[in-house]
């Protein structure tokens, strides 16, 4: 570890990683901050216009949107415990209403951003959004109406909430100087323009749009210099509407210190597999008797019986379907990580994209006419160049140091529920989609499409610790977010509806929150969590929600086009 000796070595290193986080010609790495106008320490206030901007996509100059005149907008870093208050101006054009949703902070209910929670901006008009950032970790902002196109345009942005033990970790060596923030998406063009998804064909939608064009910061495979053996912290955040981001810098490992709660207890390299235990399903089990057809009802069409398993069970090894050392981001997942690029000097070293099987499918035509399977492409796509490290010489005289399993900072308390609830139903409606039933009623929640009108949504109260099971009854990976609420996750259990057996492992052995998690076909996820009083600050016009955290909180498909065409539902706090 190193050991800092004087005030001016440290700032002798800090102009060195400063100097590094310049691109060559291309400005600095990180996006350009927010400015906070209010003169208090524990107050960050600025104001976010959202409005039309041109964005350089390689060669072309594209029409889209940005908050403030940037992509991706102004990053908003703030300390654990602030108070934060943004003057939220929608300028786009007509047609356009807007919010701001603050993805994974803890807030009051008027703050959260959803048509349950306030009117919708207009064209012309303005909304506060005023709250406390009760947890650590890396969050971002982004509109929740018309979000898929909304954010495919470029109305994404990160919110950074740093913790005391930061600064610490730092003088110890442990974390590195030098940070990045990398926001990550994939904008779809057609044409020069901003494609219409609104226009997109029923698999296109099915799958959900992935754009061709990988960017880091707004910017095309952009090349930065690094220093050979010093650590590079990045925050990550996978921005894109549908494409899940699988990391890999070939060579190297990409070590996991935090993400969506804050720094974690011990350094982590995910992926590759875990070990898990397969038993003999019974009826009892789950209602999902079938393959995720859903005919119109949500009830799902059998296949087979869960019955009479007679092959093997005991351990077994579960693999996470992406490589130790790698990183899988869903769409609005984030992970807090250090790479330590290593090589000769003037070599590259590049983080990629690699494909994810996540259930893709495509038409194929079948002896009973044109059918959607599995695609055979799913998870074998080429890998993509997402950016470049150019190595520099280590002038430093040490090697920044890092182990799996390196102390980081104490874990929290592992949430203990008083109350499980029913199993939450992911669902998708094959025959809507293929009657030409409206594109709003293809997925849903617990048998309904969306929150309007809806009456089955779920209820807690003040005070209370739940847990929750999520299960995804269809054949592709679905990224579920709950907003306001972060939860620990602990157990994830795979049916095999077909062979009468499911495998169950559990997870997150440092009581990690999360507020988005990936949820594998035909597989439960169990997780906990608080419904916690919080503070507020009073009236605010426009509102529509509950203050502190009374009001309804939806809960929702990450894949932005299954969110919006029915795969959401609320939960409502009283
Ligand atoms: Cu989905």
């Amino acid at each position: 570890m190193l050991k800092l000796r004087s005030f001016s070595f440290i700032t002798i290193l800090m102009t060195l990683a400063s100097l590094s986080q310049m691109a060559f010609g291309r400005g600095p790495v990180n996006p350009t901050g927010a400015i906070d106008v209010n003169p208090h320490p524990n107050i960050f206030e600025t104001t976010i216009t959202a409005a039309p901007y041109k964005l350089k996509v390689g060669d072309e100059k594209v029409d889209v949107f940005a908050y403030n005149g940037q992509v991706p907008g102004p990053e908003i870093r703030v300390k654990r415990g602030d108070r934060v208050i943004v003057h939220f101006k929608n300028k786009l054009p007509e047609g356009w209403p807007s919010t701001i949703h603050w993805h994974g902070i803890e807030l009051n209910n008027k703050s959260d951003g959803t048509a349950l929670t306030q009117e919708v901006v207009q064209p012309g008009d303005t909304y506060t959004y005023d709250f406390i950032v009760p947890r650590a970790g890396v969050f971002w902002y982004h509109p929740h109406a018309r979000g898929a196109e909304a954010v495919n345009a470029g109305l994404y942005a990160p919110l950074i909430v740093t913790q005391p033990e930061e600064r610490q970790l730092k003088m110890q060596g442990k974390l590195p100087l030098r940070e990045n923030t990398l926001m990550l998406s994939d904008i779809a063009i057609e044409n020069g323009a901003l494609k219409n998804l609104n226009t997109t064909s029923m698999l296109e939608t099915m799958n959900g749009t992935e754009g061709d064009y990988l960017l880091v910061n707004g910017k095309l495979n952009p090349t930065f210099p690094a220093f050979i053996g010093q650590g590079i912290r990045l925050r990550l955040i996978n921005a894109s509407i549908t494409r899940y981001f699988r990391l890999s810098l070939p060579g190297h490992d990409i070590y996991r210190i935090g993400g969506e709660g804050g720094l974690i207890e011990k350094v982590r390299l995910e992926g590759g597999s875990v070990m898990g235990m397969r038993m003999a399903m019974d009826m009892g089990d789950d209602m999902d008797m079938g393959d995720g057809m859903d005919m119109g009802d949500g009830m799902d069409m059998g296949d087979g019986m869960d019955m009479g398993y007679t092959g093997y069970t005991g351990p077994i090894e579960i693999a996470l379907g992406y490589d130790k050392g790698e990183i899988l981001l869903t769409p609005a997942q984030r992970a807090d990580v250090i790479i330590v690029p290593k090589g000769t000097p003037g070599s590259v070293v590049s983080l990629q994209w690699k494909d994810f099987a996540r259930g893709r499918h495509q038409m194929t035509m079948t002896p009973m006419g044109m059918m959607m399977t599995e695609a055979d492409d799913d998870g074998e796509r080429p890998s993509v160049n997402l950016l470049n490290y150019i190595l520099l010489p280590n002038y430093f005289g040490y090697e920044f140091d890092i182990n799996e399993n390196d102390a980081l900072v104490p874990k929290p308390e592992r949430l203990v529920s008083d109350r499980t609830d029913s199993q939450i139903k992911l669902q998708a409606n094959m025959m809507a989609m293929m009657s030409g039933a409206p594109k709003s009623t293809w997925f849903k929640i617990d048998g309904y499409s969306g929150v309007m009108g809806r009456e089955n949504y779920r209820t807690a109260s003040i005070g209370e610790t739940i847990e929750w099971e999520t299960h995804n009854h269809t054949d592709m990976h679905h990224p579920f977010h709950l907003h306001g609420f972060s939860f620990q996750p602990m157990q994830f259990m795979r049916m095999n509806h077909d062979e009468g057996y499911m495998d169950m492992w559990m997870v997150n052995a440092h009581n990690e929150y999360l507020d988005t998690v990936n949820v594998p076909p035909h597989t439960s996820v169990f997780y906990s969590f608080q419904i916690d009083e919080r503070p507020d600050f009073g009236a605010n016009p426009g509102q529509t929600g509950g203050f502190g955290s009374e009001g309804d909180w939806v809960f929702h498909c990450h894949i932005f086009q299954h969110g919006e065409n029915g795969m959401m539902s609320f939960l409502r706090v009283e």
